[in-house]
């Protein structure tokens, strides 16, 4: 028994534990790793089955960081074999001499933190002690094959075979009977080579999966010279991307193009292969059902085309999950295998396999007799080797206990109670769902690039903070939210080993967007991170959370940054217009209403433009009059014209939109005096509209929701005209800029503080603004005011003056339904069919609205 003292221990020497050690070794830490196997390579040691290769293009699945390999290396396949990937992760060891700081053979089965120490105290089978302080599981995603859940199995006399710890010698089926139990990607990949040396296949299928041809070949010429032309520039490209591959994303959607322009993207795509081309060949694939369904077909009816018996293509052909809910295979002549005498395909949905016998596989009262068994049942997927240590934290909290509804990391780095514990493409990364090698390479320069720092600012403890991962889980959560892949029951989500908790595990955002994530952290002094020293004499917390955005927001407002657009604030009134006018144009219409009519109503002024949306339903229907937004300079009675039909199509009620006269042409108080000739318009002209007389309520948006709450003051003190609720989104109620709102998120979230400065200062006179008119907030009383429901945004500027609105008209006797939209901002809830995770406020408007008029 030994123990030795490391600054690091690495558990796994594949394509993460390599580089590490390299990583490290050239930083001036002492390290070891530890390898379960008698060799390097992980993935590529294990999986050694006929077939076996990457399904992400080798030029692209192999390392970066070191340039005279990447120059030198020479792959002889688009998709390299098992043998050849393995050779290459030989030959790097050996090229940087990393063999001599690997323990091969050596399994790690505990780890424990000492607190006191600030230092792990790792445990080998051989009953060795490591003792380190930081302690890294590179242990791989898909490195513990399943426990095979099978009745019988144990029974069979000939021999089984394991895809993820297939023998090295080689397995030659000739003249064998053989069943395949499993059609994941291993069993595809596997299936056509075991169908040419055996004399009968049996494959037993539980879920057919989608697959796309490979197109093996030679490295494509194309490919190859641009990676050549300038592979820095190449390789950055991948590290920003969404998979780790640069390619070009579609901007069209599938929805949005003619049947036959889809078609023939699909066979052009079809013919290139490529999962990550594919699944892009629009960009509404992994989000719309009803896009994803298209593509579904199109693989389907390429299955059926190939595969000579219907019954059997039909058995073939995936039915019940969205094309990219589990990772799509890559294949040569699968389907094809299928039309082969002596290939049969049992369907284990239909005839479940009873049991495995001494001498076949029991199925729908018939064995089948076979000479061996093949076993493809895939991974404990993710959290399989992490957990397969025991880890003791901090306070003897275990990492199993810890994770027993579901991993908790921050950003599948690191995880709270256990400081100086790392993981390499952990549980909350992006990991599994894009070119493996870019994510491991970003987690590995990201952990060496904090250990560096730790060293250099003499911590010996780093741990991520509860709030933090917390903030991270509830990020991952609401990104799978909006992909179809949530929904599936697939190795993603757990779902593949009885008894694990179904919890998305990858981080579904992309490898480039998680990237700046990461940077983030550590550029904010290490958000939501604690470091300490061994006394603890020196602690720095800086407690936070790195994303709190919706996570379509997020990406829209990256999207917008890229864009380099001028500030609102820095044009004039009219080119802001022009801006707003040529951006209203190019969105989604929003849902179809029963009629929409387009009017004038009287006012001071003259007359006004409106736009009435009725429902489909038959009339008369009650009224909502609706003010737009705009800080009172900019849109119009259409400019939210999404918004209106939606609250149309989802309340059963009018919406009006009535136009008001705006700044700087018409300052303070003309848009009051508009709102307030429309209200008594409506009113008056409820029955002649449409409408239910007294059935009328008001509503707006931003500086529409100003006028609105305006509208009902004055209606109360002139005693009527009656409205029976007030629908304010996002409102403006008080000119005071100062309140905590305006500074927490007073910029780069559109409306920014300088936007509201500008259309105060256009819209009324310092000495106007208190008037309750400008700003509702400053009545003497908001008693007597009708219902209101406030809807408030978490990161809008605006927040604070709609929450104090919410609290004084509740404090002053009115109903108020507040609901303050987490990770929203001032712009996102009536961006319908832009930005899904606004849906939930429009409905709850809309419900709010229906129960007014109840
Ligand atoms: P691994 O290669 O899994 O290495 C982890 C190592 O840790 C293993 O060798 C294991 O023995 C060791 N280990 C685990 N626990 C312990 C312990 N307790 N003690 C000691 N040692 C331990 N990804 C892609 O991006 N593109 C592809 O084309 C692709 N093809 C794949 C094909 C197959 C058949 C499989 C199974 C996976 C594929 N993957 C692919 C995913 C692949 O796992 C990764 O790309 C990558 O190889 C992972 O490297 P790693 O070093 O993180 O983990
Ligand atoms: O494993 P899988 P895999 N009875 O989980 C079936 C990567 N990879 O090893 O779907 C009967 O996908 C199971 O059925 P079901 C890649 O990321 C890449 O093939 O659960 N059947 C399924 O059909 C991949 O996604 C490549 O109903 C049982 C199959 O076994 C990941 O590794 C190649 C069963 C398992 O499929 C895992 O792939 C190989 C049971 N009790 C792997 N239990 C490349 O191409 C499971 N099944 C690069």
């Amino acid at each position: 028994m030994e123990t030795t003292e490391f600054d690091v221990v690495v558990v796994g020497a594949g394509f993460a534990g390599l580089y590490l050690l390299k990583r490290l070794r050239d930083a001036g830490f002492t390290a070891t790793a530890v390898e379960t196997a008698d060799d390097v390579g992980g993935t590529w040691y294990w999986n050694r089955y006929p077939g076996a290769r990457c399904d992400i293009q080798s030029v692209d699945y192999s390392y970066s960081w070191d340039s005279e390999l990447q120059d030198n290396w020479k792959w002889s396949e688009k998709y390299s074999p098992q043998p050849e990937i393995l050779r290459y992760l030989q030959h790097v060891a050996d090229k940087h001499d990393l063999r001599r700081d690997i323990q091969f053979s050596t399994k790690v089965e505990s780890a424990k933190w000492h607190d006191d120490t600030a230092r792990w105290h790792v445990q080998t089978a051989a009953g060795n002690t490591l003792i380190c302080r930081s302690y890294v599981m590179a242990t791989g995603c898909l490195s513990v094959p399943k426990d095979i859940d099978i009745p019988g199995t144990g029974r069979f006399a000939g021999p089984t075979y394991l895809t993820g710890r297939w023998p090295h010698e080689g397995v030659d089926f000739t003249g064998m009977r053989v069943a395949v139990i499993g059609t994941g990607s291993s069993a595809i990949q596997s299936i056509p080579i075991i169908a040419k040396q055996s004399t009968a296949l049996t494959v037993l299928q539980r879920t057919p999966n989608f697959s796309i041809p490979a197109h093996n070949s030679s490295v494509p010429i194309e490919k190859l010279a641009r990676f050549r032309n300038d592979p820095a520039a190449y390789r950055e490209e991948g590290r920003w991307s969404g998979a780790g591959v640069p390619v070009e994303l579609p901007v069209t959607g599938a929805l949005l193009v003619s049947d036959d322009e889809r078609l023939a993207a699909y066979e052009k795509a079809w013919e290139i292969g490529g999962i990550i081309e594919f699944l892009n060949c629009y960009n509404d694939h992994l989000g719309n059902a009803e896009a994803n369904e298209l593509l579904c077909e199109f693989v389907r009816n390429k299955i059926r085309s190939v595969v000579n018996d219907p019954e059997t293509a039909e058995k073939l052909c995936p039915k019940d999950f969205p094309i990219g809910a589990k990772r799509l295979c890559v294949d040569t002549n699968y389907f094809a295998t299928f039309n082969e005498p002596h290939v049969r395909l049992i369907d284990i949905r239909e005839t479940p396999i009873a049991t495995i016998t001494e001498t076949g596989v029991t199925v729908g009262g018939e064995t089948i007799e076979v000479d061996a068994i093949v076993f493809a049942t895939g991974f404990d997927a993710m959290t399989g080797a992490i957990v397969g240590v025991d880890i003791e934290g901090r306070n003897g909290v275990t990492l199993k206990e810890k994770w027993v509804h579901g991993p908790v990391t921050y950003l599948g780095l690191m995880t709270h109670d256990f400081p100086n514990l790392f993981m390499v493409t952990g549980p909350g990364s992006p990991s599994v769902l894009c070119n493996m090698v870019v994510a491991i390479e970003q987690h590995v320069e990201w952990i060496t690039d904090c250990l560096e720092s730790q060293r250099a600012q003499g911590f010996d403890r780093i741990e991520p903070t509860v709030t933090a991962e917390q903030g991270w889980g509830k990020h991952v959560n609401e990104f799978a939210g909006l992909t179809l892949m949530q929904q599936t029951n697939s190795w993603y989500m757990g779902a593949n080993v009885p008894g694990k908790p179904r919890v998305f595990l990858p981080y579904p955002g992309g490898v480039g967007r998680y990237r700046t994530a990461c940077n983030e952290v550590i550029d904010n002094n290490y958000l939501g991170l604690e470091r300490s020293d061994v006394a603890r004499t020196r602690v720095e917390l800086n407690d936070g959370v790195v994303r709190e955005l919706q996570p379509d927001v997020q990406v829209m407002l990256e999207m917008m940054a890229e864009m380099g657009l001028p500030p609102i604030e820095s044009l004039s009134a009219a080119d802001a217009r022009l801006f707003f006018a040529a951006a209203d144009a190019m969105r989604p219409p929003g849902p179809d209403v029963g009629e929409i009519v387009d009017g004038m109503y009287p006012c001071a002024a003259g007359e006004l433009e409106y736009r009435l949306y009725r429902p489909a339903t038959p009339g008369p229907h009650p009224i909502v009059l609706y003010f737009h937004g705009g800080g009172w300079v900019l849109g119009s009675a259409i400019s939210d014209d999404p918004l209106c039909r939606d609250l149309c199509a989802q309340s059963g009620a009018i919406v009006i939109s009535a136009n008001y006269r705006h700044a700087p042409e018409a300052r303070f108080p003309a848009a009051v005096e508009d709102g307030w000739a429309a209200l008594n318009w409506a009113a008056d002209n409820a029955a002649e509209l449409g409408g239910i007389p007294g059935q009328l309520a008001v509503a707006g948006w931003s500086a529409g929701g100003n006028i609105a709450a305006v509208t009902t003051q004055l209606a109360r003190d002139a005693g009527g005209p009656a409205i029976v609720g007030q629908v304010l989104l996002t409102p403006a109620t008080d000119s005071d800029l100062t309140r905590e709102s305006y500074v927490v998120n007073g910029d780069g979230k559109i409306l920014t503080t300088g936007l509201m400065k500008w259309f105060w200062d256009y819209y009324a006179d310092e000495v106007e603004r208190n008037d309750p008119r400008a700003s509702p907030i400053k009545a003497e009383s908001l008693a007597g005011l009708p219902p209101a429901t406030i809807v408030t945004c978490e990161f809008d500027p605006l927040r604070d003056e709609g929450n104090a609105y919410a609290v004084a008209l509740a404090a002053a006797g009115v109903s108020v339904q507040h609901v303050m939209a987490e990770g929203q901002i001032h712009t996102s809830i009536p961006a319908v069919d832009v930005l899904p995770t606004g849906a939930q406020y429009r409905a709850l408007m809309a419900a709010a609205i229906r129960s007014l008029f109840a």
